[in-house]
């Protein structure tokens, strides 16, 4: 049988990264069905092409996963799908809590003929299995022999094999490019964002997050050694191609446990796995120096920080009181004295809120090492405590908000703003942070270190930017470089010429008691 696995397109930007579940489950296919992927971020599909595509290719069976946010744009597809006579079988985040919208049992229209709760590490081949007899289950859940919710451990984790994969679709090098960046260094024919998971779970249950509930607080790890071969067989595959590979470890929390993340880092390093990666690490976890030495030496650049609010109050009331801001500074500048950067995310709209809180949380995020803050809207997600809370307490003006998704829109009424005052204040964050004036002194700040760096952040600062300002297309691209060509002529100037010299320091008075001393010896 022939398997499409699909992933709707978000709307608003080119997803950076594929999905790992595609892959994941791509492996976990039983022998003697092939399976085929698209990523419709990469390859931008509507109805009637997926329909005409699923015909044409003789699809048996078709597997979508989606968030919450593409879940309308997930029913559609499937919805055409299914008119060709080929089932859907669906899985994720969102289908989980809404089995009976997917399903049609809540008196909508149905949009699967099957659903996948939770992790489907050990369902899939049994779905896959019934599917190809043509006995399909309406439902399928990850339970042991008593019925009770059973986690697959990961400590047989498949191999995915990236060797062979076909990555076509995930290549972030602009096709007119990549035969002249194939040739420079060790090449640059091929740049992709790997996810690779190290761990699943989360123990904290920050009120707004689904992850405790759908991994649960059992954290599982997979063994360090097959992490690291998954590391080795990806550089292997970027060598070959001429290309460039970064990972993004999509752990939840990838310090979750510290010291197996050390003991992870020093296997890494150790078997010369190291790639350039990125992590989601609480702020709580950052305090150990000598994991920050590994993160580095491991190639650890960015760090996603889940910071969410600089007033304490919001984070108690979101059952995220670890977070402490008194100690976000520190933490940013143990990280960027190793040249690692963090990923700053905050969430306006928290019942604490009132306007100015952007502008607030700035005064802070200037004071900091240079980064890529970003800023979202509290968003209730089916199936959290928050989500659960606001319906009780009659909050929510759109309970069903995804199935007319709106990017950057509210979905419930703060209590100390009004929802359009919180959607200006994303605004005003985004517009603060990611100004061509407000770019160009990130990279100033940075006036020390060398140029590799500078660029570092030049770039990852206007990719960022697409997440709020759309940035689709060749001409929106040419108006962002236009806007920030003095920043982009003062680099190129410097990788031409080299650096000017810049004025040293005068040298510091020297200390007390070293100037006692000197004058007691006489010099
Ligand atoms: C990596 C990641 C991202 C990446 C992008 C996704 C990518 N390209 O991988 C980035 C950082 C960009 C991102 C952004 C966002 N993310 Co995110 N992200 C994740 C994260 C950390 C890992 C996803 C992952 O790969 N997990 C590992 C795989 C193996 O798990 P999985 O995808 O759930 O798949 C398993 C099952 O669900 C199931 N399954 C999944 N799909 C399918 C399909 C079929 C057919 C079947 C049978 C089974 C199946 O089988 C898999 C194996 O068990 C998750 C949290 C988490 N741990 O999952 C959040 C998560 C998915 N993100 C979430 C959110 C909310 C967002 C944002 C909206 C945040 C924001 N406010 O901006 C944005 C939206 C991005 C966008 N514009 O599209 C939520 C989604 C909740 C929901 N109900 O939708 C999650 C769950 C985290 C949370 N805080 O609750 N995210
Ligand atoms: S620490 Fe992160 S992953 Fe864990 S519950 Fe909170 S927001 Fe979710």
């Amino acid at each position: 049988m022939k398997i499409l696995l699909y992933n709707p397109d978000n709307g608003v930007t080119r997803n950076f990264m594929p999905h790992l579940w595609m892959f994941l489950l791509q492996a976990l296919t039983p022998a003697g069905h092939e399976v085929l992927l698209i990523d419709g971020n990469a390859q931008p599909m509507d109805e009637a092409q997926i329909a005409q595509y699923v015909r044409d290719q003789k699809i048996g069976l078709v597997g979508i996963g989606a968030m919450t946010r593409m879940i309308a744009k997930a029913y559609r597809m499937a919805d055409a799908i299914r008119a060709t006579g080929v089932p859907v079988v669906m899985g994720g985040p969102h289908v989980t809590e809404m089995a009976d919208e997917a399903l049609g049992r809540d008196g909508g229209p149905r949009h699967a003929d099957a659903v996948a709760l939770g992790e489907a590490d050990e369902t899939w081949p049994q779905i896959v299995n019934d599917a190809a007899q043509g006995k399909l289950k309406e439902v399928y859940a990850p339970v042991d022999v008593f019925g009770q919710e059973r986690k697959p451990s990961l400590q047989d984790y498949p191999a995915i094999p990236w060797q062979s994969i076909d990555l076509n679709q995930f290549n972030l090098v602009p096709g007119a490019a990549r035969g002249m960046l194939q040739k420079i260094g060790e090449g640059w024919g091929t740049f992709r964002i790997i996810p690779v998971e190290s761990g699943r779970g989360c123990p904290y249950g920050c009120e707004f997050c689904t992850v405790t509930g759908f991994f649960g607080d059992s954290i599982r790890f997979r063994t360090n050694e097959s992490v690291v071969k998954e590391l080795l067989a990806l550089k292997a595959r970027a060598r070959s191609e001429k290309g460039q590979m970064a990972v993004f470890f999509i752990d939840d929390n990838f310090a979750i446990n510290v010291k197996r993340t050390k003991s992870l880092l020093r296997d890494i390093i150790t078997a010369g796995a190291q790639v350039h990666w990125v992590a989601q690490i609480s702020a709580n976890l950052l305090r150990d120096e000598e994991l920050i030495d590994l993160i580095a030496a491991s190639g650890g650049k960015w760090i996603f920080i889940g910071m969410e609010s600089v007033d304490p109050a919001n984070l108690k009331d979101m059952n995220k009181g670890f977070n402490k801001p008194e100690e976000y500074a520190a933490v940013l500048e143990r990280l960027a004295k190793r040249n690692v950067y963090a990923i700053t995310s905050f969430i306006v709209g928290m019942d604490n809120d009132t306007t100015g809180v952007a502008e607030r949380t700035l005064e802070q995020v200037r004071t900091w090492p240079p980064g890529l803050p970003i800023f979202g809207l509290l968003t209730p997600l089916p199936g959290t405590p928050l989500y659960k809370r606001l319906e009780t307490a009659g909050r929510l003006t759109r309970p069903k908000h995804w199935q007319e998704f709106i990017a950057f829109t509210m979905a419930h009424t703060p209590l100390k703003m009004t929802i359009e005052e919180a959607h200006a204040e994303v605004n005003y964050g985004w517009a603060h942070c990611y100004s061509p004036e407000a770019i160009a002194d990130a990279v100033n700040s940075l006036d020390d270190e060398p140029l590799g760096y500078r660029v570092n952040i030049f770039l990852a600062r206007l990719c960022f930017r697409g997440i709020y300002f759309p940035m689709l297309g060749k001409f929106a691209w040419l108006k962002v470089i236009a806007q920030n060509r003095k920043t982009i002529f003062i680099l190129v100037k410097e990788a031409v010429f080299g650096r000017k010299k810049r004025p040293q320091p005068a040298a510091p008075e020297p200390a007390y008691a070293e100037r006692e001393t000197a004058e007691a010896s006489g010099d």
